[in-house]
């Protein structure tokens, strides 16, 4: 696949490469680590990095370069690339006319991977230069009970990380590490920043870092408390794994990149004004600083990540394939339009200077970009951990407004299909990725014997098993399921009811 002109990137090829390749437009080897950021995927890599090197190539202030850390097995393949490829990466946004524009990324500065050394890991984290940690960990990776919202102390991880501080495991564990540290060399605290997609990600980081803190030192818990900041932040940009064809796409464009990122073009990060160390001006390249996040977070999880969980669970039992190829299904469309404007919008909280309107317009222009190829299997990956954060508070809200959660309930319905049959109703089959999948299986399995077993999963569902208009409108639409009346049909007149 290989073209005869393509170009190895790494930092000494940077101005061999074509010329419709933007390339950093200041110096990488001036790069300077002032961030370390924890999970480096390609939500990452499509988000805050190009925030930092829009910023560095704007202001010429090069002081706010990214260390990432991976702290799983899994993440050794990024670390690979990025040693390959001198931490360079190519940033592709396709739009939705088919053209694509793709620059270079140069703000990160290393990678390192904790398992293999732990103690660098705490060491970058420690230098006074790095004024912020922020993290992408995933809704999962925040160790707490969705049902109860606490902390759950029994991982077998936290008490490994209890007994054993230098050589943690989870991020807690860095994190107390490094700011210990700091405190001891009487180095300022870096500001832990959540980018993760969580309702008040901020403050739910920071009640879970204090109940780790607590189970064995209560007045560092307090330290941290007092001196380490934790700003929310609503982070958006769709960004799907990248595939063999995107590498092969840009090799043809003459740029040989192991992994680079797709992305759509837009764009968007509000995040709290609220630092304990220095913060990079992000404002001066489109992040906006705001006293409280909380309705964008809102309106962005209900409505985003609420509808895309809509479209890959009902898609899925459908029996496709990608985001756009459901939204393009006129019943799902309408399912979807319907679900936030009758679901979401009463629950949500007016946001200064956005109508929800032209917002849910833009979602499904965002959503119907045929480039993006999104695919429901990612959508749909780890839903055990995603819909407890987007889907169910706007289904508590509305049972206590005595409002109507219909397509709510026909997404729960098409979760249990899903989660039994590993199929579409037309019996393609799924694959499930979710740390929860056999639980999820045999509780959707045993819906047969007892018609609420699915939802008797405290540890998703917390209470709503008590719910009753919830729980007989979700009977009632698994029971179509199985009966084999098409999921587009369901749709059509849970949307026009
Ligand atoms: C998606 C998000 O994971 C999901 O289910 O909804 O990854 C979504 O694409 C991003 O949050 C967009 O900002």
């Amino acid at each position: 696949m290989q073209s005869q002109t393509s170009i190895l990137l790494n930092r000494a090829n940077l101005s061999s490469l074509p010329n419709d390749i933007r390339r950093p437009a200041y110096d990488v080897e001036n790069v300077q680590t002032g961030i370390v950021h924890i999970g480096v995927g390609g939500f990452h890599r499509a988000h805050e990095a190009m925030y930092v090197d829009r910023l560095m190539a704007k202001t010429g202030d090069l002081s706010w370069g990214i260390c990432g850390v991976g702290l799983r097995e899994n993440d050794r393949a990024m670390k690979k690339v990025f040693d390959e490829q001198d931490n360079l990466y190519t940033l592709v946004e396709k739009h939705n006319d088919g053209s694509r524009s793709a620059s270079v990324i140069g703000a990160m500065t290393g990678f390192l991977m904790a398992p293999d050394d732990p103690q660098a890991v705490i060491d970058k984290m420690a230098e006074p230069e790095v004024r912020i940690v922020s993290l992408t960990i995933t809704e999962g990776g925040y160790n707490f009970d969705a049902s109860s919202g606490e902390f759950i102390t029994t991982n077998p991880d936290v008490i490994h990380d209890i007994e054993n501080p230098k050589t943690p495991k989870l991020v807690f564990g860095y994190l107390v590490a490094a700011l210990k540290k700091r405190k001891e060399n009487n180095v300022r605290p870096f500001t832990v920043m959540s980018c993760d997609n969580i309702q008040h990600n901020g403050h739910v980081l920071k009640k879970m870092l204090l109940a780790y803190i607590e189970l064995f030192d209560q007045a560092f818990a307090s330290w941290v408390d007092e001196n380490v900041s934790f700003p929310n932040s609503m982070v958006d940009r769709i960004t799907p794994a990248t595939t063999n064809e995107d590498i092969a796409t840009l090799w043809a464009q003459g740029v040989e990149d192991a992994w680079p990122v797709v992305c759509e073009p837009f764009d968007q990060w509000v995040i709290e004004d609220d630092f304990c160390n220095t913060k990079p001006c992000l404002d001066l390249v489109g992040a906006q600083f705001v006293s409280d996040v909380a309705p964008y977070e809102k309106l962005k999880l209900r409505m985003l990540n609420a509808g895309h969980s809509v479209l890959g669970l009902v898609g899925s039992v459908a029996g496709l394939e990608t985001i756009h190829e459901s939204v393009e299904a006129k019943q799902l469309k309408r399912l979807l339009s319907i679900f936030m404007e009758q679901e979401v919008m009463p629950t949500l909280d007016p946001v200064e200077g956005i109508d929800v309107y032209e917002y849910r317009d833009t979602l499904l222009s965002r959503f119907s970009n045929p480039f993006i190829k999104d695919t429901l299997a990612r959508i749909c990956l780890e839903s055990s951990a995603k819909l407890p954060v987007f889907l169910f508070p706007t289904v508590r809200d509305n049972l206590a407004a005595n409002r109507d959660t219909d397509i709510s309930a026909l997404v729960v319905a098409c979760w249990a299909f899903y989660s039994d049959r590993h199929a579409s109703q037309d019996g393609k089959s799924l694959e499930i990725n979710d740390v929860l999948a056999d639980k999820l299986h045999n509780a959707a399995s045993n819906n047969q014997i007892d018609s609420l077993s699915f939802l008797m999963l405290e540890e998703v569902f917390g209470k709503l098993v008590d719910e009753a208009r919830f729980t007989a409108s979700f009977q009632g639409f698994v029971e179509r399921l199985y009966q084999q009346e098409p999921v587009l049909l369901i749709s059509e007149k849970v949307a026009n009811n």
